[in-house]
């Protein structure tokens, strides 16, 4: 079995990859057809964002039946299909694990609301009334994060949507379901899990309201007391028997100091976390109030605080999982990129810096193209919860102008809708997404310039950059273990760092602007890669290089 150390991840958002009915809806089947162009990529794990049964309060993180195919998407035929297509090419295929909450649609949720007797009650988190609301809790996209339910006249806890209950993992019983699903997936030869908001399972049985200063911190929701005890248990029942499972947790709300409780060596709990220390921050009234965008210092001092604190301390090592974007964030090109000026440069900047890192990477789908932000026009153009309940608290009361415009123009920037507009395959209409007449989600207008069939060719596209960076870095030892030092930390546009190891010492060197820097002399060796040809001299607009020493 593959290191998961030398393996890069793709995240595969099934309701945009591709169409194969013409419903304008992304499928599994869609997913098969474009197997041989994944393999061809260089990837090695998918990840698919949920494909379970959902009524899609929150596009399939809702999930209203765990062993379930959503039926726009497919059948289970269909799934065991990819499974073993996907096997065939020697890819690996993971799954969404959304285990914090439920559909309140779910046959649980439908149980329990039913009475305060019903065998399923304490699936979920109930409180009485009292004076209220229990706490002043709130969650991610509605307000309070308490709702009342009348048939019992008791509140129940959705840190997310209204439509999202939080299962209770106090319960032993609702554990053993879980984990009796999990090996129902693992039974079938899934590769492992991608686990959604996964601090977040255990909560304060106190429930105390938020600290003073710190009203609607929902980071205080993450690593409750219990959550390494339950991870373990996981492990025990679960995970440890199947011993080339891949494990991805989310980490919202954990900090570097505090990874390797999750991942450490010999904790027994999860293989890679991802942190959300360079994600965009992305609470409600951010719409309204956009915080200022990274500079180049502050991500780099990121990475490098992540990779010290993975390998100090009694838990260490501890490996990570590493990004630039998912379907949670916009795009990165549009992010920390030049998607208009230095399209190709600035999308392979990323490209190299990314998969020279240390770390496994995760690709999002679109990235290796150069997919980037799309202009929405209109709140009518969005589709994702957050925004449109985002204006629904803060624009829609008066509907002033200056807000209106304030609001879309930051959903510009920052919308989860960006990621999530149909992967772009072709110049023909609808980018070749779907043969059908409408998209689920409108497609970005600039698929004529920006589209993996144009890009299959030229030697000079983003694609085959990926394919050739991917390829390389699959048989180059280095890139998978070994040790990371920023060279320049402070250096206001150029990211220098070396990765050192026996077989090999490599440094990248990217420039992240148009202007020309002088190459520094932490520089040293032999250019063996790089976005421009002859790359020798002054470092150009969105030039990066990798050099061997
Ligand atoms: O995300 C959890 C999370 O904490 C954030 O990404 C959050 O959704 C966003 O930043 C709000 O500002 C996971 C999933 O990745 C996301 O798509 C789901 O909406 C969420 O959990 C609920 O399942
Ligand atoms: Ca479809």
């Amino acid at each position: 079995m593959p290191d998961i150390r030398s393996s890069v991840i793709y995240q595969i958002y099934p309701r945009s990859f591709a169409d194969s009915n013409g419903d304008g809806i992304g499928d599994l089947r869609g997913i098969i057809s474009k197997l041989d162009y994944l393999a061809d990529l260089g990837v090695d794990v998918l990840w698919l964002s949920p494909i379970f049964q959902s009524p899609n309060a929150d596009n399939g993180y809702d999930i209203s039946d765990y062993e379930a195919i959503m039926p726009e998407f497919g059948t289970m035929t269909d799934f065991d299909e990819l499974l073993a297509q996907a096997h065939q090419r020697g890819l690996r295929l993971i799954l969404d694990l959304v285990v914090n909450h439920s559909s309140d649609e779910h046959r649980w949720f439908q149980e329990s609301r039913k009475s305060k007797d019903n065998p399923y009650r304490d699936y979920y988190i109930w409180q009485p009334p009292g004076g209220g609301l229990p706490t002043n809790w709130q969650s991610f996209f509605s307000g309070p994060a308490w709702d009342l339910d009348e048939t019992t006249g008791e509140y129940y806890l959705h840190l997310f949507a209204k439509k999202q209950p939080d299962l209770n993992w106090e319960n032993p019983a609702l554990r053993q379901e879980i984990y009796r699903m999990m090996r129902f997936w693992l039974d079938k030869g899934v590769d492992g899990f991608r686990m959604d908001v996964i601090p977040f399972l255990s909560k304060d049985q106190d429930f105390p309201d938020y600290p003073e200063g710190r009203f609607g911190d929902l980071t205080i929701h993450a690593n409750g007391p219990r959550i390494h005890e339950f991870l373990h248990e996981m492990h025990q029942e679960v995970l440890g028997h199947y011993p080339s499972v891949i494990t991805v947790g989310e980490g919202f709300g954990v900090s570097a100091e505090q990874a390797n409780l999750y991942v450490g060596d010999r904790r027994e709990e999860l293989q890679m976390i991802y942190h959300f220390d360079h994600a965009v921050p992305r609470e409600e009234h951010r719409f309204l109030n956009p915080a200022p965008e990274f500079t180049l210092p502050e991500l780099k001092a990121i990475f490098a605080k992540w990779n010290t604190a993975l390998d100090t301390g009694e838990d260490a090592p501890g490996w990570q999982n590493i990004y630039f974007g998912n379907h949670d964030n916009p795009r990165i090109l549009s992010r920390f990129g030049d998607p208009e000026r230095f399209h190709y440069e600035s999308a392979t900047v990323l490209a190299t810096v990314l998969l020279t890192q240390r770390g496994t990477p995760s690709l999002y789908q679109g990235d290796e193209l150069g997919m980037s932000n799309c202009l929405f026009e209109d709140i009518s153009e969005f589709d994702d919860i957050q925004v449109k309940n985002a204006w629904a608290a803060l624009v829609a009361p008066d509907m002033d102008p200056a807000k209106q415009m304030q609001f879309l123009k930051t959903a510009n920037r920052i919308a989860r809708d960006h990621a999530r507009t149909p992967m772009q395959w072709s110049d023909a209409p609808h980018a070749g997404f779907t043969t059908g007449s409408t998209t689920w989600l409108k497609v970005n207008p600039n698929y004529p310039t920006v589209n993996a069939a144009g890009q299959d060719s030229p030697p000079r596209s983003v694609l085959n950059y990926y394919r050739q960076l991917l390829r390389w870095r699959k048989q180059t030892p280095t890139l998978h273990t070994g040790t990371y030092r920023d060279l320049l930390p402070e250096h206001p546009t150029l990211w220098a760092f070396e990765r050192a190891h026996e077989s090999g010492t490599f440094v990248t060197v990217a420039n992240f602007s148009e202007e020309r820097v002088v190459l520094p002399a932490e520089v040293e060796g032999k250019a063996v890669l790089g976005n421009y040809a002859e790359p020798d001299g002054d470092l150009r607009a969105w030039e990066v290089r990798v050099y061997v020493h």
